[in-house]
């Protein structure tokens, strides 16, 4: 069985005692670190709880049409030091209230599928449940980034039962398809290589995969069309 805890290395202690507590005393530092530790664990379980969504979602549909729409759903917590340095970013109090208040996407969701057709078919089969709230969507798909990126990221709330309580939590769900996600693996990939220089014609060819993966996500919803899958 996993494990629901979430467990603080020695770098992320430093990096709680220094950041989110000015003050030395133990008990404080305490209170810090295990009040990081709690709602790491509600982010968890926020982030499984959308996960099995998305598993039974699949289920129901290769039952209805014999196929699955999900090639594969990927999850991930987001780390201290890019939660620190995201808080910073945007000037918004250290503390554990503000990663609530602030951060959207400290637990993440991401469903990779097999045609776009199925990306909004999932989205609105997962917005269509009434315990799930939706609070942003950006549709990357339909209005692409200016480096051509392109996903329908959602933002939904999400209820978790604890022993005494019910508490919403934030996920962040990017849904996308295979092209969209090698396309995006790539473009990471070389945007933060630190020992490559990012010239202009990688830049090029780039945004030429960018439309190539574009033109074969609509040619393969044409031929899904076409056999009514
Ligand atoms: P990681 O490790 O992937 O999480 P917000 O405050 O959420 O409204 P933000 O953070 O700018 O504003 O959100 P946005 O635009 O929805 O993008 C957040 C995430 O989408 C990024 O997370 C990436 O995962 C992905 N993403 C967005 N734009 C790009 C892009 O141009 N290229 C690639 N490859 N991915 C992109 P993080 O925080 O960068 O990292």
């Amino acid at each position: 069985m996993k494990s629901f805890t979430y467990s603080i290395d020695e770098n992320d202690k430093k990096l709680l005692q220094s950041l989110f507590t000015n003050k030395t005393a133990t008990t404080e530092i305490r209170h810090t670190l295990d009040g990081f530790s709690k709602l790491m664990a509600y982010y968890k379980c926020a982030m499984m709880e959308i996960e099995t969504k998305f598993n039974v979602l699949n289920e129901e549909f290769s039952l209805q049409y014999d196929r699955n729409p999900i090639s594969s759903v990927k999850t991930r917590l987001k780390r201290l030091d890019s939660i620190v340095q995201k808080l910073l970013r945007n000037d918004n109090e250290l503390s554990i209230d503000s990663v609530e208040e602030n951060l959207n996407d400290v637990a993440g969701v991401r469903v990779i599928c097999s045609f776009t057709h199925d990306v909004y078919t999932l989205a609105d089969a997962l917005l269509s449940q009434d315990d799930i709230t939706l609070i942003k969507a950006k549709d990357y798909i339909k209005e692409p980034k200016p480096n051509r990126y392109r996903s329908l990221h959602l933002i939904v709330s999400v209820p978790i039962f604890l022993l005494h309580e019910k508490r919403r939590m934030k996920v962040e769900i990017q849904l996308r398809t295979i092209a969209m996600d090698s396309w995006a693996a790539l473009e990471h990939q070389l945007k933060y290589k630190k020992d490559t220089e990012f010239t202009d014609e990688m830049a090029k060819d780039l945004y030429l995969c960018s439309q190539l993966s574009a033109e074969l996500d609509s040619r393969m919803d044409s031929l899904r069309e076409k056999v009514n899958i």
